[in-house]
């Protein structure tokens, strides 16, 4: 059917074949009380390659959405026993935000207010019943193009381009967030900056530099506990949050961070590239009570740790 109503090009088919090789990764779920309409619906959206649930009310689509964090797209008949439509969409906002799925009402009513309650209520489009399935194909495949569309742009607002890492916004926003609510007392930060870096620059290129800030990323990766954050701050600093350590615990771990840095050797066409770290630590205290603090606390323990020799922590 696809096939027969656009033009038929090889170019067309690449595209068609890549985008349902796409929509094999998403999963869908429609919710209508009549059985044969949602699986009408279902049929239409497993045609096009995604994975489809389907259920009669809104209890159970909640649970199935509370259930499955996978399912990025609901299909939501406004007509049904119980709860109707437009306070299921309501309710499905509140469980998952616009950029993680999207919402279509729809509704055979010709009542003129409906469409926009459903949008109000945090719908991203409505269809009205009967749809073509030619309509249908393009608003489904429209509302998830734009929630991966989000989903990119999301990715390089907070990742750093060169080490995958968290970028400097997004370890702040986060560890802002995690320092809220964490209930444990022990929260360490600590800046991180390797040293002479410049010297690195220089001697091998800034290319071998750009290699050996992902090793080092790697290596805090390898570093980072599930409950820590890390990210790249700048240049060739870095940040970790460690939380759940104590004091002497949280140096250990830097102090096993530094060894490991200390130990790796980078092969830059023959050359070994190593290099060492210094590390700044702080606790929160009442002295140091928010993420503010702690990292102007940890910033002038690192500056003790370069001006004391370098390749160590101080905390
Ligand atoms: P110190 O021990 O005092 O920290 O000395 P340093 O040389 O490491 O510090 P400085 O701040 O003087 O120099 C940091 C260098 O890091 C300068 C900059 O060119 C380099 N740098 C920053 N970002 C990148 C990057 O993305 N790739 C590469 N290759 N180098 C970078
Ligand atoms: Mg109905
Ligand atoms: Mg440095
Ligand atoms: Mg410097
Ligand atoms: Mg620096």
């Amino acid at each position: 059917y696809v096939l027969k109503s656009t033009p038929d090009s090889l170019d067309y088919l690449v595209w068609l074949v890549q985008r349902l090789e796409r929509n094999r990764r998403i999963s869908a779920l429609v919710v209508d009380d009549s059985l044969s309409a949602r699986s009408y619906i279902a049929s239409l959206l497993s045609l096009q390659g995604y994975r489809v649930s389907h259920v009669a009310d809104g209890q159970s689509a909640l649970r199935m959405i509370e259930a499955d964090p996978d399912i990025r797209l609901a299909i939501v008949d406004q007509e049904m026993p119980g709860m109707d439509g437009i306070e299921l969409t309501r309710r499905l906002r509140q469980l998952r935000a616009r950029d993680r799925m999207a919402v279509i009402g729809v509704s055979g009513s010709t009542d003129a207010s409906l469409i926009p309650r459903f949008l109000k209520n945090g719908a991203n489009d409505f269809l009205r019943k009967p749809f073509s399935r030619e309509e249908f194909f393009c608003r489904v495949s429209q509302n998830i193009d734009q929630l991966e569309l989000i989903g990119t742009l999301q990715d390089l607002a907070t990742r750093d381009f060169l080490t995958g890492l968290p970028n400097r916004r997004s370890f702040l926003e986060q560890s802002e967030k995690h320092i809220a609510r964490s209930s444990s007392g022990d929260v360490t930060v600590a800046m991180i900056d390797i040293d002479h870096f410049k010297h690195i620059n220089d001697s091998f290129g800034h290319e071998a530099g750009d290699r050996a800030l992902r090793a080092m990323a790697d290596i805090l990766h390898a570093h980072n506990r599930p409950e820590d954050y890390c990210g790249r701050f700048g240049g060739e600093e870095f940040c970790m949050l460690i939380d759940g350590l104590d004091a002497q615990a949280s140096l250990r771990h830097l102090e096993g961070l530094r060894q490991a840095v200390e130990a790796m050797e980078i092969d830059i066409d023959g050359r070994p590239l190593r290099m060492t770290i210094s590390i700044g630590a702080s606790r929160r205290s009442p002295q140091f009570p928010n993420l503010h603090k702690l990292l102007g606390e940890a910033d002038r323990q690192l500056y003790l740790a370069k001006a004391g020799g370098r390749n160590q922590v101080r905390g």
